[in-house]
């Protein structure tokens, strides 16, 4: 096929082409030009890495001319901009995508074929780009390809972490964290953009002269930009991910280098290159390092600085700039562009507080992803002074102005006035980042309808008191192409002879595939295709683990962070109760199982540590038990990562969504799971209920205490040890693991689990448990249904049209930015 190199054509808005000079060559020329010129290789010698390369450079080509052009296109139109700050962006391998936005899938495949190569073995030579931990940034990727999908004008902006989620290895049945140098080989899709740099500062002192303030920080950095282009599918529109980087000032610090001090001057250097040095790989639990709220506000300080740089080009002023730009707060990690952009407006750019004020409170919005108290930001005001001093100025001052604007609402309460406080004053005063981002937000949203209620009831519920109109619900979504088109090519190839057109980019046609649930063809097809699917994460089991599964058997996977709220320990507690019931009962027909986890656990937390290695010698007991004659086989599948989940999703029978009730906000996963086909075992928690609602209750095995169920038994005095006590399985399974009958050789090991879950038991697994093991005896008689469960399946297919983050990126557009689609 032509590969254009020229990007010229006509906008849908009607601007020029640019002229970019440039010539039309085939693909496998290009390929093979790039091999020889910039990888320095031949066809004979070349590495599936070095074509891996060549490839990569040459869909570079192609993404940076449809770049040029989208770029030259907005700034023609002037139209409002998306700008959604996020300290995470879990974006994966580039390149399978790229190629299938390019529509060079087909050119690549057969190129491969022609070098004698194995496409997927070239293909998995690239790294992942994995700058973020889990849901939340994963969700960020997402967003980016609905965006170019979409044709919204667009920016991400975020850190370029040196060093990105970290590499999990397991040894004896432990996580042990490595280094992720992700960069070490380069990166094809990244473009340093020399031009592109902005001073940071931090610390010193604000005086007032002549009552204006005047801020002397004592330190400066430089952030410099690197910018991934985002290809949409179905449209030559890119978007752009603009990712900081931080050096010092001058490359070296001269007047040490000249004393001849190299150490010193090296000092300089790494100091500031610390920053962007390494992603935090705390997901939900913020740790409060002064290094961390650096990041924060040297990613958030050139974003801003960047779009206020790009306004004033267009415009040469700022009076109109909130009817320009839209920033969504990702959570409250960006939340420092509150005060920012006051300081920059005021300070450098001479607005009044009324005028800066009217412009920053409609440009910014914030989404928020959690409800659990230890996970909403908090920073010290003590740290905050010694860095950020005109920041907390300004805090104070929103603070003052608004807690003023309450009292007057709200006359004598003061404890309305304590709580909705941007300082917490007890104890160590601390500033409250989500109550911050709320008081200078257009609008804030939950990420799913169970979330978004629960915020205003409870954690939120004072502001929604004082602010009815500004909460409102976006229920999150995940992009089709990588999550059903690019990983799942049977399933998609299967979908393609019913629908017509590009239903990839309109998901909401997967309803029309309701009519095949009972043709028996189709459901043929579709399990032909899961099976094949199940084939090759085997032979990836194999691989990893060594452990030989059997493609036959039910998979039921829980891939996810390891978190006690989403409750991998209930899915432990079963399959322990399960492998109880087959060896007092060798002989029955057990449905043959095997149970698949994946997931990290952050570095410092001890508790998803230990279920790690519980998961371990569970599965090492049962795997080797004779009795059990490979009829049940638990595997941990280590690193847990973009590229792994890929090969996950397509492979599975049952989807576990397992959180209490109330603690899940959304979940991704559960909908990447249900579009592949895999029925979910869920609480009725996050977006498990919509998924419910749009598949079907019948097609979804709904199990446990709802919300309000949670709540009220927590009221009346929740007491594990009488669920323990009250249940003979349930106290065999927690006997089993407290008499050491998986660690022999430490009996003693999983003590904290057990005294954990018999001491509070915070998130009420034992009061599940007997629904919990109740519904997977469900799950076996329905899977034994053959036809019907696969009538399941395509129900679950064809429920999943809502789940596409274009329909997410389409309603912040309408609801929050103001943005137009087509
Ligand atoms: N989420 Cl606060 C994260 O992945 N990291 C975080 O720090 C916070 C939330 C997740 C959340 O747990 C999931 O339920 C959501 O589906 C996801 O964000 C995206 O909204």
């Amino acid at each position: 096929g032509l590969l254009s190199l020229q990007g010229a054509v006509m906008n849908k808005m009607g601007s020029e082409p640019l002229d970019q000079g440039g010539i039309d060559v085939t693909f496998d020329v290009s390929v093979e030009r790039h091999l020889k010129n910039e990888v320095g290789a031949t066809q004979a010698t070349a590495t599936p890495t070095d074509w891996m390369r060549a490839t990569a450079l040459t869909a570079r080509e192609g993404l940076a001319a449809r770049w040029l052009q989208t770029q030259h296109d907005d700034n023609a139109v002037g139209a409002r901009r998306a700008y959604y700050l996020s300290a995470e962006f879990l974006i994966g391998r580039a390149m399978s995508n790229a190629l299938a936005a390019l529509n060079l899938d087909k050119d690549f495949a057969s190129e491969m074929k022609k070098m004698k190569l194995e496409a997927s073995d070239v293909l998995e030579t690239e790294p992942d780009a994995a700058l973020g931990n889990g849901g939340l940034g994963r969700l960020a990727a997402c967003f980016l390809d609905s965006l170019a999908t979409l044709g919204v004008p667009s920016f991400g902006y975020g850190i370029r972490y040196e060093f990105g989620m970290f590499t999990q290895r397991i040894q004896d049945g432990k996580q042990v964290e490595t280094p992720d140098n992700w960069l070490a080989n380069g990166n094809p899709w990244e473009f340093p953009r020399r031009d592109i740099h902005y001073i940071v500062p931090f610390g010193g002192w604000v005086e007032y002269v002549n009552g204006r303030p005047v801020w002397t920080p004592s330190e400066r950095i430089m952030a410099r930009a690197y910018d991934m282009v985002i290809p949409g599918h179905g449209t030559e529109r890119v978007s752009t991910l603009r990712l900081w980087k931080a050096t010092a000032l001058e490359e070296l610090d001269l007047s040490a280098h000249t004393r001849g001090d190299y150490a010193r001057a090296a000092e300089t250097r790494s100091k500031a290159e610390n920053i962007s040095w390494v992603l935090y790989p705390d997901d939900s639990t913020p740790q409060g390092r002064e290094l961390r709220l650096r990041q924060e506000f040297f990613f958030v300080t050139a974003s801003l600085q960047d779009i206020i740089a790009r306004h004033i080009r267009a415009y040469s002023s700022l009076d109109n700039l909130y009817e320009k730009a839209a920033i969504q707060l990702n959570d409250t990690h960006p939340a420092l562009a509150v005060p920012e952009l006051m300081r920059l407006l005021m300070d450098e750019h001479d607005l009044t507080w009324d005028d800066a004020w009217y412009q920053t409170s409609r440009i910014i919005s914030y989404t928020n992803h959690t409800l659990m108290p230890e996970a909403i930001e908090t920073w010290p005001v003590g740290i905050m002074q010694y860095l950020l001093p005109r920041h907390l100025d300004i805090i104070y001052e929103i603070n003052r102005r608004f807690l003023s604007m309450v009292a007057a609402r709200f006359p004598g309460d003061t404890a309305l006035l304590s709580r909705v406080s941007l300082i917490a004053e007890d104890g160590e005063k601390r500033v409250r980042m989500g109550n911050l981002s709320i008081v200078a937000s257009t609008k804030v949203n939950g990420v799913a309808k169970l979330h978004s209620d629960l915020m205003v009831q409870t954690i939120f519920a004072d502001f929604a008191k004082i602010y009815p109109d500004r909460f409102t619900n976006v229920t999150n979504g995940v992009t089709p192409r990588r999550w059903l088109g690019q990983c799942n090519p049977g399933l998609t190839k299967l979908i393609s002879k019913k629908l017509r057109g590009q239903w990839q980019i309109d998901l909401d046609q997967l309803s029309k595939l309701k009519k095949y649930a009972d043709d028996e063809a189709f459901c043929a097809e579709v399990a032909k295709v899961k099976l094949a699917n199940k084939e090759r994460l085997a032979a990836y089991i194999k691989r990893e683990t060594g452990i030989v599964v059997d493609p036959n058997a039910l998979f039921d996977i829980q891939v996810k962070r390891i978190h006690e709220y989403k409750r991998q320990l209930l899915n432990v507690l079963h399959v322990i109760q399960r492998y109880r019931e087959m060896i007092a009962n060798p002989d029955a027909d057990w449905q043959p199982r095997v149970h698949v986890f994946a997931g990290k656990a952050a570095s410092a937390y001890k508790m998803a540590k230990l279920i790690i290695r519980l998961i371990h010698d569970v599965a090492r007991t049962v795997n080797n038990d004779p009795r059990i004659k490979d009829r049940l086989k638990v595997v941990f599948l280590p690193d847990y990562r973009v590229s792994v989940a890929e090969k996950i999703f397509p492979a599975a029978d049952i989807s576990e969504q397992i959180s209490t009730a109330g603690t899940e906000a959304s979940g991704t996963g559960n909908m990447k799971f249900a579009l592949n086909g895999a029925l979910t075992v869920g609480t009725w928690d996050g977006a498990n209920i919509e998924i419910a609602e749009n598949v079907g209750l019948d097609n979804i095995f709904i199990f446990g205490l709802r919300t309000e169920e949670v709540e009220k038994l927590s009221q009346e005095g929740y007491n594990p040890r009488a669920w323990y006590e009250g249940n003979a399985d349930l106290k065999a399974v927690l006997d089993m693991i407290a008499s050491g009958y998986f660690t022999p050789e430490e009996p003693n090991r999983y003590q904290a689990i057990v005294e954990t879950l018999l001491g509070r038991d915070q998130y009420f697994l034992l009061a599940d448990f007997a629904a919990y093991v109740e519904t997977h005896r469900q799950v076996d008689a329905a899977y034994r249904d053959r036809a019907n469960w696969l009538t399941k399946v395509v129900h679950n297919i064809s429920g999943m049209g809502m789940f596409s983050s274009d329909r997410t990126i389409g309603e912040y557009c309408k609801n929050i930015w103001g943005i137009k689609t087509r």
